[in-house]
């Protein structure tokens, strides 16, 4: 059964794909071995990563970005996936609205995907990359993924992406900034949405600004690169002129205004990515990160296994009336793990 989907999957049968989504999500074993089956696929998707405040336009955005990647020549797949990490309460609901704002049902080369932030395991952002794969194994050459927020999570999740698109508006004013350094720090692509409104221009010139005086600070590659510290060094002696600077882009998204020029960009990033090798040595970073998370959890279950209740119960309480520090217990609770190990 699980093989007979993969190779509809595979066909680009959009029910047998649905149905793999549901099983990563709920973290089943078949989810599991699906992704085991499918990872030798994967590797080919450009993935963009779209985030920026609520109702900055995001949504609206991406369905245009949809729509003009599908009239490429070569007629893409292209695959969205709607995160909310904000709004644990909301759940389905609000995303369902999100979602159904989008007018692509007709297009079956276009798939849509919202994930909600309940019971995901091991991370929003390590549930998005399961999700990315399958779509990725399944033949979309752009995934598209839309987050709100500027938090943490946001972070960890467009970071995950090849080109980090960061959604804003005009009309903020200079001294607030509706974008906060750290997401700033992350784009790829700067897009000042609804400049139909006041104050676009103005905008725009702010972003260049902070882009121009955060230049040398940011080190653009290297901050997505800090894995490898040979990376690093090797981007800090970079001359300017090979590195990427964010473009600053101005799009009406509800009247698909300015469009092309930010799918033209998008181009040229991952033609960029793929001239300079940091392609290549983002998928590396992103592996040795997926190790280095799978190696922790899974020694911390096998530690957890190898503990009795009360020993560690016992030992908590050492602890909490200071007979030994944490370091002491540490050393005596990973002391059980080498007698049940060996
Ligand atoms: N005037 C104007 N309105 C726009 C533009 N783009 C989007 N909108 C409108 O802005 C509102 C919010 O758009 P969404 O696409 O839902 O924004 P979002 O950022 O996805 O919102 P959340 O996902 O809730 O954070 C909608 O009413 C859109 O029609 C634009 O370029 N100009
Ligand atoms: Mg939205």
């Amino acid at each position: 059964m699980p093989a007979e989907q993969i190779s509809e999957l595979r066909k680009g049968n959009r029910l047998a794909l649905s149905r793999i989504l549901s099983q990563i999500e709920a973290a089943s074993p078949a989810g599991e071995r699906a992704l085991e089956e499918l990872f030798p696929y994967t590797g080919q998707a450009h993935k963009i990563g779209i985030t920026g405040p609520p109702g900055s336009g995001k949504s609206t955005l991406v369905n245009a970005l949809a729509r003009n990647l599908r009239d490429l020549p070569e007629k893409p797949k292209v695959a969205i996936i709607a995160v909310d990490p904000t709004s644990p309460f909301s759940g389905g609901a609000i995303l369902g609205d999100r979602v159904r704002m989008l007018d692509l049902q007709g297009d079956k080369g276009i798939f849509i995907r919202s994930m909600a932030s309940r019971g995901t395991l091991g991370g929003l952002a390590a549930q998005t990359e399961m999700l990315s794969q399958a779509f990725d194994a399944a033949g979309y050459q752009y995934i598209i993924i839309e987050t709100v927020g500027a938090g943490q999570s946001e972070v960890d999740i467009v970071n995950l992406a090849h080109t980090t698109i960061v959604v804003d508006v005009p009309g903020m004013g200079d001294d607030i900034q509706s974008i906060k350094a750290g997401i700033l720090e992350i784009a790829d692509v700067l897009v000042v949405n609804k400049a139909d409104h006041l104050g676009a221009d103005q905008s725009v010139k702010h972003l260049q600004t902070m882009i121009a005086m955060g230049y040398r600070a940011l080190r653009y590659a290297a901050g997505k690169h800090m894995l490898h510290e040979t990376i690093t060094q090797k981007h800090e002696e970079e001359t300017p002129t090979q590195a990427w600077i964010p473009p600053v882009l101005k799009t009406i998204a509800s009247d698909r205004k300015g469009i092309q020029e930010l799918v033209d960009v998008i181009l040229k990033h991952g033609a960029y990515l793929k001239e300079t090798g940091l392609w290549a040595e983002k998928a590396q970073s992103a592996i040795t990160e997926t190790l280095r998370k799978l190696i922790i959890s899974k020694l911390y279950t096998q530690w957890r296994q190898s503990v009795p209740e009360d020993a560690l119960q016992d030992i908590i309480q050492q602890v909490s009336q200071r007979k030994c520090h944490p370091h002491q217990a540490i050393e005596q609770l990973l002391a059980y793990n080498k007698t049940t190990s060996n």
